[in-house]
């Protein structure tokens, strides 16, 4: 096992005797959600997991170390430091280990330590991926590569339109990234089911979902899968309404000269901003959602 790793010992249990276990990402605890509905998020996720018949983990970095597995004790940690806690990419790993700082896993960082781990399935709310204008400032989402390289299955409501969701796929298409639609052959775009662009296949079952990673897996490609779960109808939101709000927010980033990995945090926290708690009441029902599907899916994967 990789030195720098930690397992929670149910966790480790349930990946040895071949159950079914689902990874989630800290960064939508500590800059996805406000304290203490991220944590309050965070810990139903748990239990919706268990609830379906899986082990949840949530990963993170603590002191330096990679954390498959959180206590509800470090779940209600990273909620409360909350932005003060650094956002740990790919590029970011290395030198908080060697520090022994904290880092909060972004869909990049879920994938390889869930990798390391052993896990298979990971549910969370939206990817990162080719921002708007990316033409002239090449912001592309670490997350895009991650699923090129990384086999873990990623169960996702699609991605905000903060980002370029045409370009997005495309890049997608040209690293290999099968994008599934769950019930749909149209992208979803996380607040609203509908996005106008399409997905590669339309998938109608767990089992389905886990067959397709499993052959994957046995062709020998090493890369991952995303699938794509549409928000429930009542849950989602005015696509008007949160478009007014990305426009704005996006301007406003534009303004300020915000870039890098400040972008994406940026954007997420204005649009809840300015969409109140109905944002955030949509945002966490399509994590319990994705939750839900990844249990159901990791289960059906252990059953092959
Ligand atoms: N998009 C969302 N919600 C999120 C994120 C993106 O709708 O919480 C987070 C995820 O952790 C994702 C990361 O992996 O932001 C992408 O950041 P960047 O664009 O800087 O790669
Ligand atoms: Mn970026």
């Amino acid at each position: 096992m990789n030195p720098y790793l930690d397992i929670l010992p149910e966790v480790a249990e349930a990946i040895r005797s071949g159950k079914p276990v689902v990874a989630l990402e800290s960064t939508i605890i500590s800059h996805g959600m406000p304290y203490p509905q991220n944590v309050e998020t965070a810990l139903k996720v748990e239990q919706i997991i268990r609830d379906h018949g899986a082990v949840p983990a949530t990963i993170a970095v603590i002191g330096g170390r990679l954390k498959a597995g959180l206590s509800p004790e470090e779940i209600e940690y990273f909620g409360k430091k909350g932005r003060a806690i650094a956002k740990a990419s790919r590029r970011d790993l290395a030198v908080l280990c060697a520090r022994g700082e904290d880092g909060a896993t972004t869909v990049t960082t879920t994938m390889i330590i869930a990798h390391m781990a052993g896990i298979k399935i990971f549910a969370t709310g939206g990817i990162g991926g080719v921002h708007r204008g990316a033409t002239e400032t090449m912001d592309i989402s670490a997350d895009l590569e991650e699923l090129a390289h990384t086999p873990v299955m990623v169960i996702c409501a699609g991605a905000k339109s903060i980002l370029d969701l045409g370009l997005t796929l495309e890049y997608l298409e040209t690293h290999g990234v099968p994008v599934l639609g769950y019930g749909t052959k149209e992208l979803p775009a996380f607040y609203t089911r509908h996005s106008g662009f399409s997905v590669d296949y339309r998938v109608d079952s767990p089992e389905e979902l886990a067959k397709a990673f499993k052959v994957q897996g046995d062709l020998g490609f090493s890369g991952g899968m995303l699938v794509t779960n549409p928000i429930p109808e009542e849950y989602s939101m005015p696509k008007d309404v949160i478009d007014t709000a990305i426009d704005q927010a996006i301007r406003e980033c534009e303004e300020k000269g915000i870039h890098g990995k400040e972008t994406t945090p940026f954007l997420l926290a204005r649009v809840a901003e300015l969409t109140g708690g109905d944002s955030l009441a949509s945002n966490i029902q399509l994590v319990f959602n994705n939750a839900r599907l990844a249990a159901l899916t990791a289960a059906a994967y252990c059953r092959m």
